[in-house]
């Protein structure tokens, strides 16, 4: 991004989302880390945020007193020392502006700059006095602005409230105070200190009860409570107060030097401690789940209500999480092409390609996906692929059936032709018509890549074809009687041993299938459990973190002696270690739940591949309607005698029952949407040209 852009304008007191910006945001896959700048109007935050982003323009200052920023402004550039994260700046309006006058859309901006953000700067002028923490007024307000859970957003007792505040710490940024124009001495009690002493001193609480105490205390406490990591620089002025105006056009090298030195050090500070943006649950936000935040944010408050984290985390997953079933899938097709492109190919090739798309499909899946707790979106990404799956191997069967059935017609070409001719009409012409049909069939056998169902057209030809034979065999005078019920043996044998082969044909694409359902089954687990390993990881983290900061906090009040105050933070502190306790039982139950997920996906996918197994079971029965219509027509024409007697009996009773079926229709099958079957050869009658 060359410049910066508007993210959410602010106009006439209403804030909404700039489109261009949020565009801008959809398509930033990379994780991102994002510094806020808040403080009031007219103290430099546009110009530090320029800083940040290695700039001497970009965010506009402007030199007048009238305020200039309006709104908030996105960066977005790449972040100077974690080349896999983009630095997100966000400049936002100045606070307390008397010309606008109103504080409610100031503590909205506030809000939605800490709901943002993963350190949040803030920005002020002079030194820490009472006057600059009254001014963060809107940290003692932000219970009534942000809510945690969804049932704390539905109803606002007071225990909520409370569960709400002590949450806030999990979610909220680190926190860095710049103090700008700083001219004093470091020096407490004669005493030098830190910058950071020096915040901890500013917002020490004053003991004892009374009004006066409680409203100084307020905002401190809040401060204390929601930001445990703190962190502060002082600046000094960058330049003489001639000059400050034409700041952004001065070289750096004609700053002030130890402005220089400051600047340095905070944004090296910035760059190293900012940490990745998460949501509730420990989620890492890339540029793309930022925009939907933002966009979730920004709705609720112009709708009136509370922006509330777990709502916006859900709502954001439920994209997310579908928009990960699409990508899955695109990546699971696109792996498919090459082999399709190939079709049709053995059940080997389409299964190898199979089980390595799906991987990384699911790989894909689980990149995007988040807080898919039962499964659901992993189920539907299973049906999705197991569905094209079906699709595909039934297009790589029909491909086979064509290519066998064209090549079966071109190599009996010319026998069919010799027939004809009545070359075989002769004594002496079965032995004739016996040799060129072995060597048909031999140059069958002898072509590649017929695919999958090689073995079953055949059978399915060779069963036709000895109906010709018998007649040629029957009408052959060369032949005694006995010698002609011989080879009839030896024909009903042969086809036997094609039944097998094509059974075994059949058998070895189901344990195919069988075997890959085993595979994707055992990767599928690994895949899932590493995801809720890392899920689980997540939250666990963010409470520790949590816990830390509240535990440092507790020490530093009872070195003060706050022992009431002590109290409640132990309370605290206890909840915190409940909840991570629990968060560890939630970690059992959870991988006792992946198994029961990952059977649920198994049963999907086999749900998906359903429809292949449907559209195998109505083929096999028009198969058999088709061979009966045929042995019926050779039954009507006299020419068959060798057709076995069960077979026979059936056809009979049949003959009587059921009304003639036209070849290729789909007489008895109630799957309507089922793909018409080539039925090759079997279009003719044969025998009726013998
Ligand atoms: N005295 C002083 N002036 C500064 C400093 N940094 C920037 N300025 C000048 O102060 C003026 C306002 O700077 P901005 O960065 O626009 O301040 P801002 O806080 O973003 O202002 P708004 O957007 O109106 O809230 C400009 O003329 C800057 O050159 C500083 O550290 N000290
Ligand atoms: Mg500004």
């Amino acid at each position: 991004m060359d410049s910066p852009m508007c993210l959410v304008e602010n106009a006439d007191g209403e804030l909404h989302v700039v489109p261009g910006a949020i565009k801008y945001l959809m398509g930033l896959n990379q994780k991102v880390i994002v510094v806020a700048v808040v403080g009031l109007y007219r103290t430099g935050k546009s110009y530090l945020m320029n800083k940040l982003a290695g700039k001497r323009k970009g965010f506009a200052l402007g030199a007048t007193i009238q305020s200039k920023t309006k709104g908030i402004w996105m960066w977005c550039v790449p972040h100077p020392e974690k080349r896999d994260h983009t630095l997100v700046l966000l400049d936002t309006e100045g606070l307390g502006d008397v010309e606008k006058g109103d504080s409610k859309n100031d503590a909205w901006i506030f809000s939605l700059a800490i709901l943002l953000s993963s350190t949040l700067v803030y920005n002020s002028r002079g030194t820490i006095d009472n006057q600059a923490v009254e001014n963060l007024q809107y940290v003692s307000e932000l219970t009534e602005r942000i809510k945690v859970n969804s049932s704390s957003a539905a109803s606002s007792s007071h225990d909520d409230e409370e569960e709400g505040d002590t949450q806030f710490v999990q979610f909220f940024p680190n926190f860095v105070w710049a103090i700008r124009d700083f001219t004093l001495l470091l020096e407490i009690d004669g005493r030098n200190v830190t910058e950071d002493e020096y915040l901890e001193h500013s917002l020490e609480l004053r003991k004892g009860g009374g009004k006066k105490n409680l409203m100084y205390n307020l905002p401190r406490e809040c401060i204390r409570n929601y930001f445990p990591s703190r962190k502060c620089f002082v600046f000094p002025t960058p330049t003489t107060p001639a000059k400050m105006p034409h700041l952004d056009s001065m070289d750096e090298a004609d700053l002030c030097g130890t402005f220089r030195k400051v600047a340095d050090t905070f944004c090296r500070f910035i760059f190293q401690e900012s940490r990745t943006k998460t949501v509730k649950g420990g989620h890492k936000v890339t540029g793309r789940m930022l925009g939907h935040l933002i966009n979730t944010y920004v709705e609720t408050i112009a709708k009136g209500s509370v922006p509330c984290l777990e709502n916006a985390v859900l709502a954001m997953a439920q994209i997310e999480n579908q928009a990960a079933v699409d990508e899955g899938l695109a990546v699971y097709q696109r792996g498919m092409e090459e082999v399709k492109a190939l079709f049709p190919v053995d059940m080997g090739q389409i299964s190898a390609h199979h089980l390595c798309s799906d991987h990384q499909a699911t790989q894909a899946f689980m990149k995007r996906s988040f807080k898919d707790e039962n499964g659901d979106f992993l189920k539907a990404l299973a049906v999705a692929i197991a569905k094209h799956y079906a699709d595909l191997l039934i297009q790589n069967e029909d491909a086979s059936e064509k290519k066998c059935a064209s090549l079966l017609e071109k190599l009996s070409a010319p026998m069919a032709q010799k027939i004809k001719e009545g070359i075989y009409a002769t004594p002496g012409g079965y032995e004739l018509y016996c040799n060129h049909h072995d060597n048909m069939v031999a140059q069958y056998r002898a072509e590649p890549d017929k695919g999958v169902r090689a073995e079953e057209i055949l059978e399915q030809f060779l069963k036709e074809k000895s109906l010709e034979k018998n007649s040629i065999l029957q009408a052959d005078k060369k032949l005694t009687e006995n010698e002609k019920k011989i080879h009839e043996e030896q024909e009903k044998r042969a086809l036997a041993e094609q039944a097998v082969k094509m059974e075994a044909e059949k058998q070895h694409q189901l344990e195919k299938l069988i075997q890959e359902r085993e595979r994707s089954h055992q990767e599928g687990i690994c895949q899932l459990e590493a995801k809720m390993v890392q899920e689980a990881k997540g939250k666990q983290q963010e409470l520790e973190r949590a816990l830390d900061s509240k535990l440092h906090e507790q020490e530093k009040l009872m070195a003060k002696g706050f022992t009431e105050k002590e109290a409640a933070m132990k309370e605290e502190i206890q909840s915190l270690r409940e909840k991570e306790e629990a968060k560890r039982e939630e970690k059992e139950e959870q991988s006792r739940n992946f198994r029961a997920i990952a059977q649920g996906v198994m049963e999907s996918v086999s749900n998906g591949l359903g429809h292949y197994f449907n559209y195998k079971k109505a083929r096999e029965q028009r198969k058999a309607i088709v061979f009966k219509e045929q042995v019926r027509f050779n039954l009507k024409s006299g020419a068959v005698d060798n057709i076995p007697d069960k077979e026979r009996m059936t056809l009979k009773q049949d003959k009587m029952a059921t009304p003639k079926l036209k070849t290729g229709a789909v007489g008895n099958s109630k799957d309507t949407t089922l793909p018409k079957v080539n039925t090759g050869t079997t279009g003719k009658s044969p025998g009726s040209e013998v």
